[in-house]
């Protein structure tokens, strides 16, 4: 059963959510990836949104550039948790995705992640963090994640100034 729904603006996105999508396949965390437009498929993305608790999604994991509502639209039409991913535009490099994904209004919660590519594979960590907390497998291959990442830090060397 699909778990994590990853969904985006346009194929556009794809170069920056494939880092989602990678992270999630990496952990065996099974997921999907849609196109959904807030703004040129409206009522798909309605459809989404109203369908997916009961499709036993956990959550969804929304990439979008621009005004950047699809977020934001798909948390007004569900429950399960929506994790935001601002894609950087043409001519604002993200910073409008950022400002349209973060400022939702109170009542209305999306957790918001860096722009591009570290925001689309946090968002990915973070939702193995929330399904992590009632799987035991998973948790433990989180933490072996997290424990390669620190000795591949502790390994780094600077070079020596002639
Ligand atoms: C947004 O508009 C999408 O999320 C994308 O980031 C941006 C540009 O879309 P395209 O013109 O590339 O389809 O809706």
């Amino acid at each position: 059963m699909i778990e994590v729904g990853i969904v985006m603006g346009s194929n556009s996105d794809w170069e920056v959510m494939q880092h989602a999508a990678r992270v999630l396949k990496d952990f065996g965390v099974p997921c999907e990836t849609r196109v959904v437009s807030a703004h040129r498929t409206p009522d798909l993305m309605f459809e989404y949104a109203e369908q997916a608790r009961g499709r036993g999604i956990k959550a969804i994991i929304a990439g979008a550039g621009g005004a950047a509502h699809l977020p934001g639209m798909l948390a007004a039409k569900t429950t399960v948790p929506v994790l935001g991913v601002p894609v950087p535009s043409r001519y604002l490099r993200g910073e409008d995705s950022l400002l349209s994904i973060v400022q939702m209004p109170k009542g209305v919660p999306v957790a918001t992640f860096a722009i591009g590519e570290a925001g689309a594979a946090n968002a990915a960590l973070f939702a193995v963090a929330l399904l992590a907390n009632h799987d035991a497998d998973l948790a433990a291959r989180l933490e072996a994640f997290r424990a390669r990442q620190t000795e591949t830090v502790l390994a780094m060397t600077l070079p020596e100034l002639d």
